[in-house]
């Protein structure tokens, strides 16, 4: 076999039914394979960044290890933003990349680029394959790191001569995907957190994207249940426990419910299950639950006391630790400080007519129903859909947490509907962020898929604009978008049917409508301009001091 039916070959091996790609000069023997290769199902997306986004979103959305394929040079440089995002919410992939002969390697050869320097720092791992009896450890090695511990994205650059030469290929049946997570923790470090569990009468659960990333939603529930401890979450979080469940509160942070960020400023004990401290969650970090004894549980000990110090970290393995702290601490009754919580909710004050963020996406959520795989871009269609939509489910919920990325959503999207053909997906975007992937519209027309398309359309960069009204003295620079593009007939230019409404009595007739889950449909919801995201914590408050309305 040569380099390139190895290279697919390994990918078999590993279990991999999908990879999104794009073909190029240095990938023609792997398309070339994968001409004759079956069993593999190519996506070929209309961008290297939309391939990314596709896998990134497919791998979220699945648990799998997300593939994508590009060429070297620009194809390479493409996907430089679509590893980044990954890398950034930890998300398993493995990005093939081609490179230029080995003779022709640092020569400023055409489309010669040194992909794995520009993707060290945004890589778990990265490989150059010299020898074409390296591509299967490589491949191997490169599935194990990126599923290892804390998950994220590995890419292996091969040049187009390894692809073509002869070498030797034993098949493997892979067992063992990935290293088991070492428990690091003493058992008294357990205990000292059991103790402070068992004294505490205002505790409070952070839940992070760690907690879907490990599978352990339903061990964190135990943990939450027998110590009636409610659980606020990282945006990333949110999914993990079920959007009814009494114990769930919801988002925190910068753009948290009120009284979330009340109950961790009050709290007595915090418990952070996989998840970050970031910066949108924690605001001003002197404030941040300045009452509480913390506890840190996580994977990577590159977390702990990274952006808050803690009292007790346990680092391992979830899926035995959680348990284990389950069946060591006492059963709790906190109705006392539950109810306390929900004082600090102000009452919602709500007319069901008016056409605004919340109404849209609760006509959407009771349309297509809970089981929806939800993808966002970013901005404040992304924080009213963390906000509203009743997310049941980890992989529920497919947004760009660390990195922020604008253009991530449609890709995400389709890789999400690639993954679960069962499942209703909805792509929630904003115009600025529509107008950076809708290349990949195409891409839905392709292969007709069945994806709903929500644009929350407010002809602006929303967020940014909402920052400019309330912190730049509403000098709004650059952030109208009025330029009156027809985004129907745009989805209509790909075959793809489309509607646009004002009023929520117009959207639920388009609702009762279309057929969502048959074919792709688009839908623009044109809301006002100054609609805008609250609460939000103004630069450098404290989680408590969010505002919640601004004229
Ligand atoms: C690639 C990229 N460029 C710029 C930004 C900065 N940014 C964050 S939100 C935002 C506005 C997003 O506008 P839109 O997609 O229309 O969403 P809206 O906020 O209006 O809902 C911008 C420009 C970003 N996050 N990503």
């Amino acid at each position: 076999m040569n380099g390139a039916q190895i290279t697919l070959a390994c990918l078999i091996e590993q279990g991999v039914e999908t990879v999104f790609g794009y073909p190029g000069g240095s990938v023609i023997p792997l398309y070339d394979a994968l001409y004759d290769e079956h069993r593999l199902n190519h996506v070929r997306t209309a961008h290297e960044q939309g391939a990314v986004h596709a896998a990134d979103g497919y791998s979220r959305s699945t648990g799998k290890v997300g593939v994508c394929l590009a060429t070297s040079g620009p194809g390479a440089t493409n996907t430089v933003t679509g590893i980044a995002t990954a890398f950034m919410d930890s998300v398993p992939l493995i990005v093939i990349t081609g490179q230029v002969g080995v003779p022709l390697l640092g020569r400023d050869s055409f489309q010669e680029i040194d992909i794995t320097g520009i993707t060290l720092s945004v890589t778990k791992h990265n490989y150059l394959v010299r020898n074409v009896d390296q591509i299967a450890d490589v491949i191997r090695e490169a599935f194990r790191v990126s599923q290892s511990g804390r998950p994220g994205p590995v890419l292996i650059d091969i040049p187009k001569n390894i692809f073509l030469t002869e070498g030797y290929y034993v098949e493997k049946t892979i067992t063992n995907f990935k290293d088991e997570i070492q428990n690091k923790y003493e058992e008294a470090d357990l205990m000292s957190a059991v103790e402070m569990i068992n004294q505490s009468k205002n505790p409070v659960i952070y839940a992070g994207g760690g907690v879907k990333i490990s599978g352990t939603s339903r061990e964190l529930l135990e943990f939450a249940e027998k110590t009636d401890t409610p659980v606020v979450s990282s945006m990333m979080g949110l999914g993990n426990i079920p959007y009814d469940h009494e114990l769930n509160l919801g988002m925190v942070g910068m753009h948290g419910f009120r009284q979330n960020n009340v109950a961790v400023t009050n709290c007595d004990l915090l418990i952070a299950v996989g998840a970050r401290f970031s910066d949108r969650v924690v605001s001003k970090a002197e404030n941040f639950a300045p009452n509480a004894r913390i506890i840190h549980l996580d994977a990577d000990v590159t977390e702990i006391a990274k952006n808050i110090g803690v009292d007790v970290s346990l680092i391992g393995d979830f899926k035995t630790m959680l348990p284990k702290l389950t069946e060591k601490v006492e059963k709790k009754n906190n109705s006392e400080w539950k109810e306390q919580i929900s004082k600090w909710k102000k009452p919602d004050i709500m007319d069901k007519e008016l056409f605004d963020s919340k109404n849209i996406l609760d006509a959407f959520c009771d349309k297509l129903g809970r089981n929806t795989v939800v993808a966002t871009d970013v901005g404040q269609h992304q924080i009213w859909t963390a906000q509203h939509w009743k997310f049941d489910f980890p992989g529920s919920f497919i947004t760009s947490g660390g990195l922020g990325t604008m253009g991530f959503g449609l890709g995400a999207a389709i890789g999400a509907k690639v993954g679960n053909r069962e499942n209703q997906v909805l792509l929630v975007t904003g115009d600025g962020s529509y107008r950076m992937n809708n290349n990949e519209l195409a891409t839905v027309a392709r292969y007709d898929i069945p994806i709903t398309i929500l644009l929350i359309n407010n002809n602006a960069l929303g967020m940014v604009r909402q920052w400019q009204k309330m912190f730049s003295g509403k000098r709004y620079s650059e952030t109208d978008v009025d330029d009156k593009l027809d985004y129907v007939k745009l989805a209509g230019a790909y075959g793809i049917e489309g509607y646009s409404v004002k009023t929520m009595a117009d959207l639920k007739k388009i609702l009762d409508k279309c057929e969502f889950g048959r074919k792709p449909v688009f839908i623009e919801c044109k809301i006002n301009n100054d609609e805008n995201v609250y609460p939000i914590v103004p630069p450098g408050a404290s989680i408590a001091d969010c505002i919640e309305n601004f004229k």
